[in-house]
C-alpha cells in the first residue's frame, strides 16, 4: 500500500536532463528548410531533371541526400520489449537511506532526480498491440549527480527462468514460430508451451502470467519490479541485500481478457495514447519506490533462495519501506531519439548499488551493452543523448562509429605523465565505485544450485493469495492458452505441471480442455538437465512457503476509490435532457475522471435551444475503450438510444466487463434493451431519480474499478 505521503504531487514540467537535451532540440517553426549541409532548399516538390520529361540527374545532391536518409531510416528493433512508450520525469526521496547505502540520490532529500522511464510489453514486434497477454517491462534510468542508474524490471516480482543461459531458449519458445512468423505477440501458441511445460522453474512465473497483472488497464496502474536481489553498499563498506518495488498510486489495475483482446482491434495504442493523454493532460502518473532490506547474515533465513529470480520475498516476512516518489510529468519530443534510442543496462549502477550472484543477473549484465552495439550501431550509443549521463564523462575511451565527444589534449592512456595522470582514479572518498569485496570460494562448475530446486511452492503462494474471482481468471487464461496449443501432448504435460500448484486448479483447466489431470505428473518433469545429468538429479523438490497467503500479490486489495483519469462514455441522442447531461459531466470532471459524449453521429446533440457538442460517434467509440457508461434521460434521446444496436451491444459489453453503468431514472427503457434488463441491478449499476445521488453512486462505484463478482451472473 502506497504510505500517507503519496499526496498527488504539484506540477512539474522539467528536469535538469529535460533542460539538457535542450542544446540537441530542433524545432523548424518559422525557418527556411535547409540540407543537413545548411544550404537553403528552393524546390522540395521535383527532383533535378534533364528537361521537364527527362531523367532525373545524378548531380541533384538535394535528391540524393534526402532519399539516402530515408532509405536508412530504420535500426534494429529490440530483440525483446521492441514495442514501448516513455515518459520524462523526477524521483524525490522521502527520507536518507545512508544506513544501507551510499549512493548520493538516496542520501539526500534534497535532489530532484532526473529519470526516463519505458515501459513494454515483451514478445510482441514495436507496431504490434499494447494489450497481449504478456509481461510488461519497466525500465528506469535515474540521471543521478554520480552518473546513470538503470533499474531494468518488469510489472512482476519474478522470472521464468533462473540462469540467463536459458534465455535465448525461452525468447525463441515465445516469439512468433520461426516458420510462418505466427502468431505476433502472443504465447497461445505450440513452441511456448512446449518449452514451459518443460521447465517447471518457470511455473511460479506462468501463475502470474495467467493472472490479470498480464492484462493491465494502464501502464500507470502496474507495479514495478527490480526482480532480482541487487546488493546496496553504505559508506563503511558494509552490504545488505535489496528487492526493488515500485508502487503506483492510482492502484494495480487490470482490464478483462475478452476485453484485451476487443482493444487490440479498436485501439492497439491504448497504452501508449493513455499515458501520453494522462502526462499531457497534467495527471501526472506516480509510483512510490520501495525497498525490502535484508541484512547479509540473514542471506540462508528463507524457504526460498535470494539469489533464485523465481521467487519473491513475501512482504508478510519483509515489508516494503517507502523510500521516495517518482512522477512522470513530460512527454518524449521525438519518439525515435527518445524512446527508441534509450538504452538501459542493468549493469549500470552508481556507488551504492551492486550485483548479487543471482545467475539470470549475471547473464544479463553481459546482454545489455552487446545488444545496444547492434541496435544503436557501436560503442557511443551513451553519447545520444538520451543516454548521456547530467554529469561530465572523462576517461581513455576514443574514436568509434558516430563518435560525438572531442576529446582536448594527446593523452588517451592510463598512467601518463604528459597528462598529468589524468583524468584521476576516483577514492573511494570521492565516490569512487569499488565493487563490493564478496568471499569466493568456489570450484568453477556448470551447476544450479539445490536450493533453487521448490519450482511450486511459492506459484501456490500466489495462486491461494488470489480473490475468487482472480483464480477464475487464471482458470480461463490457462483453458484459453493451452486452447491454442494444437499438440495434445503438451496440454497434457502441463496439466501435470499445474497440478503441483493447485490440484483443483489443473482440473478445472482439464475440463475446459476435455482432458484428464495426469494421476502422477509425468516424469522426469524437468527435462533442462545437462547431457551426462542423471534426470533424477534435476527434479522438482517439493517446498512449502512460510507463508500460505499474501494480501500483496492479489490485486483485490488495491488502492480503489480514485477515478482521476477514468474514462466515462455518455451515451446519449437529440432530445437529451441536457441539464442531467451537464450536472454528470461536471460531478465527473470534478473528481478528475474524463467523460465523453458518445452519440449515433458527431456534430451536435441538441435538446430545444441548447445543445453539447459530441466527442465520438458510436462508429469510433467503443466500450471497450471505456471504464464506465452513462445513460442520460430526455425523451427522445433515449428511445434513440434503445432502438440503436451499437449502443445497446455498447452497454451489453460494458456490462459483461463488468464496469460501472449508471441510468437516470426516465432512461430506463434503454436499459431494458439491454441483455442485463431483467436483472436485478448489481451494485455497479445505479439508477436514481435524484441527479446529486446519481452522480455520488456513479463515481463510487467507477471507483471500484471492476465489479468482477458479476461475472458469476453473467455465466
Ligand atoms: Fe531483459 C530488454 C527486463 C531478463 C536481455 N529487459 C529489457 C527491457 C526490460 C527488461 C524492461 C527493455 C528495456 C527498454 O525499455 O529498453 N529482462 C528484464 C527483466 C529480466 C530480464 C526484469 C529478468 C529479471 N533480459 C533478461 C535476460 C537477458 C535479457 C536474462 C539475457 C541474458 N533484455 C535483454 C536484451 C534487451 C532486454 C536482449 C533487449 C533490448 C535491450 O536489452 O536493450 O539485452
Amino acid at each position: 500500500m502506497p504510505s500517507k505521503k503519496n499526496k498527488p504531487t504539484e506540477k512539474i514540467t522539467a528536469s535538469e536532463k529535460v533542460n539538457e537535451l535542450s542544446a540537441d532540440r530542433e524545432n523548424s517553426a518559422g525557418q527556411l528548410m535547409t540540407t543537413n549541409t545548411g544550404v537553403k532548399v528552393n524546390d522540395d516538390q521535383n527532383s533535378l531533371k534533364a528537361g521537364e520529361r527527362g531523367g532525373t540527374l545524378m548531380e541533384d545532391f538535394i535528391f540524393r541526400e534526402k532519399m539516402t536518409h530515408f532509405d536508412h531510416e530504420r535500426i534494429p528493433e529490440r530483440v525483446v520489449h521492441a514495442r514501448g512508450s516513455a515518459a520524462h520525469g523526477v524521483f524525490k526521496l522521502y527520507k536518507p537511506l545512508s544506513e544501507f547505502t551510499r549512493a548520493a540520490f538516496l542520501n539526500d532529500t534534497s535532489i530532484e532526480t532526473p529519470v526516463f522511464v519505458r515501459f513494454s510489453t515483451v514478445a510482441g514486434s514495436r507496431g504490434s498491440t499494447d494489450l497481449p497477454r504478456d509481461v510488461r517491462g519497466f525500465a528506469v534510468k535515474f540521471y543521478t549527480q554520480e552518473g546513470n542508474f538503470d533499474l531494468v524490471g518488469n510489472n512482476m516480482p519474478v522470472f521464468f527462468i533462473q540462469d540467463a543461459i536459458k534465455f535465448p531458449d525461452l525468447i525463441h519458445a515465445v516469439k512468433p514460430e520461426p516458420h510462418n512468423e505466427i502468431p505476433q505477440a502472443a504465447s497461445a501458441h505450440d513452441t511456448f508451451w512446449d518449452f514451459i511445460s518443460l521447465m517447471p522453474e518457470s511455473t511460479h512465473m506462468i501463475l502470474w502470467l495467467m493472472s490479470d497483472r498480464a492484462i493491465p488497464r494502464s501502464l500507470r496502474m502496474m507495479e514495478g519490479f527490480g526482480v532480482h536481489t541487487f546488493r546496496l553498499v553504505n559508506d563503511a563498506g558494509k552490504a545488505c541485500f535489496v528487492k526493488f518495488h515500485w508502487k503506483p498510486l492510482l492502484g494495480v489495475h487490470s482490464v478483462a481478457w475478452d476485453e484485451a483482446q476487443k482493444i487490440s482491434g479498436k485501439d492497439p495504442d491504448f497504452h501508449r495514447r493513455d499515458l501520453w493523454e494522462a502526462i499531457e493532460s497534467g495527471n501526472f502518473p506516480e509510483w512510490e519506490f520501495g525497498v525490502q532490506i535484508v541484512k547479509e547474515e540473514d542471506e540462508m533465513s528463507f524457504d526460498f533462495d535470494l539469489l533464485d529470480p523465481t521467487k519473491l520475498i513475501p512482504e508478510e516476512l519483509v515489508p516494503v519501506i517507502p523510500i521516495g516518489k517518482m512522477t512522470l510529468n513530460r512527454n518524449p519530443d521525438n519518439f525515435f531519439a527518445e524512446t527508441e534510442q534509450v538504452a538501459f543496462h542493468v549493469g549500470h549502477v552508481v556507488p551504492g548499488i551492486d550485483f548479487t550472484n543471482d545467475p539470470l543477473l549475471q547473464g544479463r549484465l553481459f546482454s545489455y551493452t552487446d545488444t545496444q552495439l547492434i541496435r544503436l550501431g557501436g560503442p557511443n550509443f551513451q553519447e545520444i543523448p538520451i543516454n548521456r549521463p547530467v554529469v561530465p564523462v572523462h576517461n581513455n575511451q576514443r574514436d568509434g562509429f558516430m563518435r560525438q565527444t572531442i576529446n582536448q589534449g594527446k593523452t588517451s592512456y592510463h598512467p601518463n605523465s604528459i597528462g598529468g595522470g589524468c583524468p584521476f582514479q576516483a577514492k573511494w572518498a570521492e565516490q569512487g565505485f569499488a565493487s563490493y569485496a564478496e568471499r569466493i570460494d568456489a570450484n568453477k562448475v556448470r551447476a544450479r544450485s539445490k536450493s533453487f530446486f521448490d519450482h511450486f511452492s511459492q506459484a501456490t503462494l500466489f495462486y491461494n493469495s488470489q480473490s475468487e474471482a482472480e483464480q477464475e481468471h487464471i482458470v480461463n487464461a490457462f483453458s484459453f492458452e493451452l486452447g491454442k496449443v494444437e499438440i495434445v501432448a503438451i496440454r497434457q504435460r502441463m496439466l501435470g505441471i499445474i497440478s503441483q500448484v493447485d490440484q483443483a486448479l489443473a482440473e478445472k483447466v482439464a475440463f475446459n480442455l476435455g482432458l484428464e489431470v495426469p494421476k502422477k505428473p509425468e516424469q522426469p518433469m524437468n527435462h533442462s538437465i545437462p547431457a551426462d545429468g542423471n534426470p533424477k538429479d534435476f527434479q522438482p523438490v517439493p517446498g512449502k512457503s512460510a507463508v500460505e497467503r499474501s494480501a500483496a500479490l492479489s490485486m483485490a486489495n488495491t488502492v480503489k476509490g480514485d477515478i482521476r483519469t477514468r474514462k466515462v462514455a455518455v451515451l446519449a441522442a437529440d432530445g437529451v435532457d441536457i441539464n442531467a447531461v451537464n450536472e454528470m459531466m461536471k460531478a465527473l470532471t470534478a473528481q478528475g475522471a474524463v467523460p465523453e459524449i458518445v452519440a449515433p453521429r458527431l456534430g451536435v446533440i441538441r435538446h430545444k435551444n441548447a445543445s453539447l457538442p459530441v466527442n465520438k460517434s458510436l462508429l469510433t467509440a467503443a466500450s471497450v475503450l471505456y471504464d464506465a457508461v452513462y445513460v442520460p434521460g430526455g425523451e427522445s434521446s433515449v428511445v434513440t438510444i434503445a432502438g440503436n444496436k451499437d449502443a445497446i451491444n455498447f452497454l451489453n459489453e460494458a456490462y459483461q466487463h463488468c464496469k460501472a453503468i449508471a441510468f437516470d431514472t426516465d432512461a430506463q427503457v434503454v436499459w431494458e434493451q439491454t441483455s442485463f434488463g431483467e436483472m436485478f441491478p448489481d451494485h455497479g449499476i445505479v439508477v436514481e431519480e435524484d441527479p446529486v445521488k446519481l452522480a455520488n453512486r456513479f463515481i463510487g462505484a467507477i471507483g471500484r474499478h471492476r465489479f468482477w463478482e458479476r461475472e458469476a451472473e453473467i455465466k
